[in-house]
């Protein structure tokens, strides 16, 4: 018998309130699918799913056939518990609205990042499903019920296919983390409680967009680069695992800072405000942590379409402080 508490007592414990009963219902789906997507990525090349299909996503981005699989695996294992009435999906263009008989319960709304990172499967990199999880105002949702701003959602979460498979999920009460036992098949509580280290000297951006970004975070990284000599007086580490769920992940556990400001596709950045910054933002803060574009606390982002984007900086909350209050300032002359 293990000594640590499985996910279902511990969430029946730790799920207060008037959405304990339907989270608890919502969450036993939404695990059973990271389950399934965990069995069919551990499968690797032996499955002959590495391959990218002839297909893009509303992203314009070439699919992955995980993509499709773990999509498909999300929204059938959702559709349980009787709670969920409609669904938004990174690789779909328009919302997933649920049949009457099949959301009886109640009228929640799950937006979702089924895989996030795909392209890292071939190259044997870890990879993430994230999800988000709000009320409806309307049994028959539509695709106006979900823009509402990340201050409005009642959990986030995500798994992280690595080294272990874990489950990271809030309910608004502080972040806790799971990871699934082989032996029971059971997401088991591993981190109780995590938070965000206060200092760190670890930053994590995609340095080849360089050129692209605005001043200030130029100026940020800059000074990072610069060490001891430079104004920071200490010495930084730069990470970029091309995976949002397991920079986030890391920082959660050892402290840093997560970047992805505007790129030369995007003034606006690359990732997702529903279904990557919302969730990754909520679970950031609630561990003691702060997440911003730069300008507005992206929790506080008025949404205007399920895949818009926002520039996202999250992680300690001193260094992003400083990141906020680099875009209040003049630019420094070079
Ligand atoms: P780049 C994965 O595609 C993703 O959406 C995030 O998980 C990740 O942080 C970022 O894009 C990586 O972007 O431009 O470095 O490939």
């Amino acid at each position: 018998m293990s000594k640590h508490t499985n996910i279902t007592a511990f969430l029946t414990q730790h799920l207060q309130g008037e959405h304990s009963v339907a989270l608890n219902a919502i969450l036993a789906d939404v695990l059973s699918a990271c389950k399934k997507i965990a069995v069919a990525i551990d499968k690797g090349a032996l499955a002959g799913n590495m391959g990218s299909l002839a297909s893009e996503n509303v992203q314009g981005e070439v699919q992955k056939a995980l993509d499709v699989i773990t999509n498909d695996i999300f929204i059938e294992a959702c559709q349980q518990s009787g709670y969920i009435a409609g669904m938004a999906s990174e690789e779909l263009v328009d919302v997933v609205e649920i049949a009457q008989d099949k959301c009886k319960n109640g009228q929640y709304l799950l937006s979702f990042d089924p895989l996030d990172g795909s392209s890292n499967v071939n190259v044997n990199i870890s990879v993430g499903t994230i999800f988000s999880i709000l009320k409806s105002a309307n049994k028959k949702p539509e695709l106006a019920d979900f823009l509402q701003s990340g201050t409005e959602q009642i959990c986030a979460g995500y798994a992280l296919y690595g080294t272990s498979t874990m489950f990271v999920l809030t309910a608004g009460n502080g972040v806790n983390g799971f990871t699934l036992d082989a032996d029971s098949n059971e997401f088991l509580l591993t981190h109780p409680n995590m938070q965000i280290a206060k200092e760190t000297q670890e930053f994590a951006i995609n340095m080849s967009n360089y050129r692209f970004w605005r001043e200030p975070v130029q100026r940020y990284i800059d000074e990072c680069l610069q060490g001891e000599e430079g104004d920071r007086k200490k010495d930084f580490n730069m990470r970029w695992v091309a995976s949002m769920v397991a920079e986030v992940h890391r920082i959660l556990v050892r402290g840093g800072v997560f970047m992805y400001p505007t790129d030369s596709n995007s003034r606006s950045g690359k990732l997702r405000l529903m279904y990557e910054a919302n969730p990754m933002s909520f679970i950031v803060e609630q561990a003691g942590g702060a997440s911003t574009t730069g300008t507005q606390r992206i929790l506080e982002v008025q949404p205007t379409g399920i895949h818009q984007r926002v520039p996202v900086m999250m992680g300690c909350k001193s260094e992003v402080d400083r990141i906020v209050a680099y875009h209040q300032t003049k630019p420094k002359r070079k």
